[in-house]
C-alpha cells in the first residue's frame, strides 16, 4: 500500500488497482498556435502541468499501474457533436471548422491528438470523449472495472472542466481520485485554485487533492 501526503488527508493507493489518467492534454489546448490559443487563452498557462505530468506518467508506467489517456473530440462527420455544443460561443471558427492545426476537436486531425511530450505508449488506451466528463459515452467505467481498478490518478487539463467533470463522475460511480494539483491547469488561475478547493472541501466530498512531488515520494517508499 502506498501512502500520499493529500488534502483533506492521506490517500491511500495500491498501484496495481489504480489507474492514471491524462485527460486531454491536447495540440488544440495545450500548444501555441492551437484552439485554445485561438480563442485568447494564455495556454502557457496549461503548459506548466507538462514537465511534472511526465515525471508522473514515467513513475507511473514503472510501477505498472494502468495508464489512460482521453481526447475531447469528434467523428469526422460531427454526428456525436450536440448541435447545442456546436453552437456554444458564437465563434467564427468552433468545433468541426477548419482551424490552425486542422479541423477544430475532430478525431484524426493534427491538433486534436496528445502533444509529443506526454504521446501514449502502444498498448496504453485512449478514450476518445465527446464530452467534457470521461465516464459521458465512452467505455471507461467498464474498463476501470474490467482491470478491478477502484482508483484515480488524475492530470490533465483544464481544471475546472474537464478535470473536474470527470472527478465528479468517477466520484458517483464509486472511485477514489487524487488529483494532482501541479499536474492539472486552467487558463484561469482563481479556477485553478477553485476547482481544487471544490474537490477537497467538505471531507474530500470528491476526492483528494496532492502534488506530483507527494505522488513520486509514495511510489518510490
Ligand atoms: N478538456 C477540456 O477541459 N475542454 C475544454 O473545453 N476546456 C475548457 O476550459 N474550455
Amino acid at each position: 500500500m502506498a501512502r500520499v501526503q493529500a488534502e483533506p488527508y492521506e490517500f491511500e493507493f495500491e498501484p496495481a488497482t489504480t489507474a492514471l489518467l491524462v485527460i486531454d492534454m491536447q495540440r488544440d489546448f495545450v500548444d501555441p498556435g492551437g484552439f485554445g490559443e485561438a480563442l485568447g487563452n494564455d495556454v502557457s498557462l496549461l503548459r506548466k502541468a507538462i514537465a511534472p505530468t511526465k515525471r508522473v506518467l514515467d513513475a507511473a508506467r514503472s510501477a505498472k499501474m494502468l495508464v489512460i489517456h482521453t481526447r475531447e473530440g469528434h467523428r469526422p462527420d460531427l454526428s456525436d457533436l450536440p448541435p447545442s455544443k456546436k453552437a456554444r460561443g458564437k465563434l467564427k471558427a468552433g468545433i468541426g471548422d477548419p482551424g490552425p492545426m486542422g479541423r477544430i476537436l475532430v478525431r484524426g486531425e493534427y491538433g486534436h491528438d496528445i502533444i509529443d511530450e506526454l504521446k501514449p505508449l502502444p498498448g496504453e488506451p485512449v478514450m476518445d470523449k465527446p464530452g467534457k466528463g470521461a465516464f459521458y459515452a465512452t467505455d471507461l467505467d467498464a474498463m476501470l472495472k474490467n482491470r478491478g481498478v477502484q482508483q484515480l490518478v488524475v492530470c490533465g487539463v483544464t481544471t475546472e472542466v474537464c478535470v473536474n467533470s470527470s472527478v465528479r463522475e468517477a466520484n458517483d460511480r464509486g472511485y477514489d481520485c487524487l488529483v494532482l494539483e501541479d499536474c492539472v491547469a486552467s487558463y484561469f488561475p482563481e479556477f485553478q485554485l477553485m476547482a481544487l478547493r471544490m474537490i477537497k472541501a467538505q471531507g474530500g466530498i470528491f476526492g483528494w487533492v496532492s502534488d506530483s512531488r507527494k505522488f513520486l515520494a509514495a511510489l518510490r517508499s
